[in-house]
């Protein structure tokens, strides 16, 4: 058993990874079958043991997940003060890593306020409104992976490090939605296919929760609350016949975007769907159908590949990555150690 739960560990900090360095180069284009045949041209040129291409580099989403992990491992109780610093050291040393246009702002204001109220730069964004971004999703398998059987905590936790950056509720709603899919994979059997409906209603039921608490003076009506639609609409994609028309009306309805509402659902549904071959996707790994599946898919494809390789690696574990994909994405053997050190951690919890 702790092989096992050390195996997802390290799957999901190196399916983020991947994700985010193999989806990187695609990043904001559009797509169309042309695009489909090139990404499985380029997955297959990777795959070949030969290959010595360059390593992809990673971008923001991962500096930011390193900095989540190291938060952690380093301190005995977590301190949210210590990982605002993190994430803005890690900022001011490669500032040229793909971060989102306006977070630098909220980096500049933790920095210069010495730290005094961490949550407060967030709150200022886009008018005391927040940033919605998917910025909180992207980072968060850490949590999800520590706090595995600790429900109560692990959404807390994914909450308040979200807030750091993101004061809007949308974006942090999407870091905790991603957040459960993540420890819900983790707990299922490897060796079984997901079931996709148990898992849409597991999260469903989930993220009704959270998602009630904004909304007191609603009726409970969870076809009102933004993600339990969304996951409503994932369950009804996954059951289609998938085509190119169907891909489209994905896209249109579950997003693509940068925003936490228009990538966390759509990461979700390719994890999902890419438990069972799709047309167009050749290759018999899990874990490679469902990265090349989330970068077809266009638009912010780094963040939604990291998220959607985040899930799988959680559900299948370590073995089940392609050696030959991973020695391509940069400093693959940092998050190794670093997956290992949070494991090691959590046992002496
Ligand atoms: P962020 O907080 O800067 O948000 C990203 C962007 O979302 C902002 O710059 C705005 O354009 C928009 N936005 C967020 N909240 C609001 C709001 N309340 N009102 C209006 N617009 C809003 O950064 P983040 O950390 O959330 O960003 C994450 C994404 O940016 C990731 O995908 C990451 O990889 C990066 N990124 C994406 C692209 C892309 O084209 N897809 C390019 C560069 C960087
Ligand atoms: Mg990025
Ligand atoms: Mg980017
Ligand atoms: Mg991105």
């Amino acid at each position: 058993v702790s092989n096992q739960i050390q195996s997802k560990f390290r799957g999901s900090l190196l399916g983020s990874l991947m994700g985010d360095c193999l989806g990187a180069p695609f990043e904001g284009e559009l797509v169309s079958s042309g695009d489909k045949i090139i990404i499985q041209r380029y997955f297959d040129k990777m795959e070949k043991p030969e290959y010595e291409g360059p390593f992809k580099k990673y971008t923001d989403d991962t500096a930011m997940m390193k900095s989540v992990a190291k938060f952690l491992v380093t301190t005995p109780e977590p301190d949210l003060n210590y990982l605002a610093k993190l994430f803005v050291n890690e900022y001011y040393n490669e500032p040229k890593r793909g971060y989102g246009q306006s977070v630098a702002t909220v980096f500049e204001k933790l920095k210069h306020s010495k730290y005094t109220d961490i949550f407060r730069p967030a709150s200022e964004q886009f008018d005391g409104r927040g940033s919605y971004g998917n910025g909180g999703a992207m980072r968060i398998a850490p949590i999800s992976l520590y706090f595995h059987n600790d429900l109560e905590n692990m959404i807390k936790l994914a909450r308040d490090s979200t807030r750091i950056t993101h004061g809007h509720m949308l974006g942090i709603n999407g870091a905790i939605l991603q957040a459960l899919a993540i420890r819900q994979a983790f707990l299922l059997d490897p060796t079984e296919t997901v079931k996709a409906d148990e898992f849409c209603n597991t999260l469903l039921k989930q993220i009704h929760e959270v998602e009630k608490s904004y909304f007191e003076d609603l009726e409970d009506n969870s076809e009102d609350l933004p993600y339990c639609a969304k996951i409503k609409q994932i369950k009804y994609f996954l059951n289609q016949e998938f085509t190119d028309d169907l891909q489209e009306e994905i896209i249109e309805n579950l997003g693509h975007g940068i925003s936490a509402y228009d990538s966390v659902p759509i990461a979700i549904f390719c994890f999902l769907k890419a438990q069972n071959p799709i047309p167009r996707i050749e290759t018999n790994n899990v874990f490679r159908r469902t990265i090349q599946f989330a970068i077809t898919m266009g638009g912010d494809t780094d963040t939604i590949a990291c998220m959607a390789g985040a899930i799988v690696g959680a559900h299948l574990g370590e073995e089940a990555i392609n050696k030959t994909l991973l020695k391509h994405c940069e400093k693959y053997d940092d998050i190794i150690a670093l997956a290992h050190k949070l494991y090691e951690n959590r046992q002496l919890q």
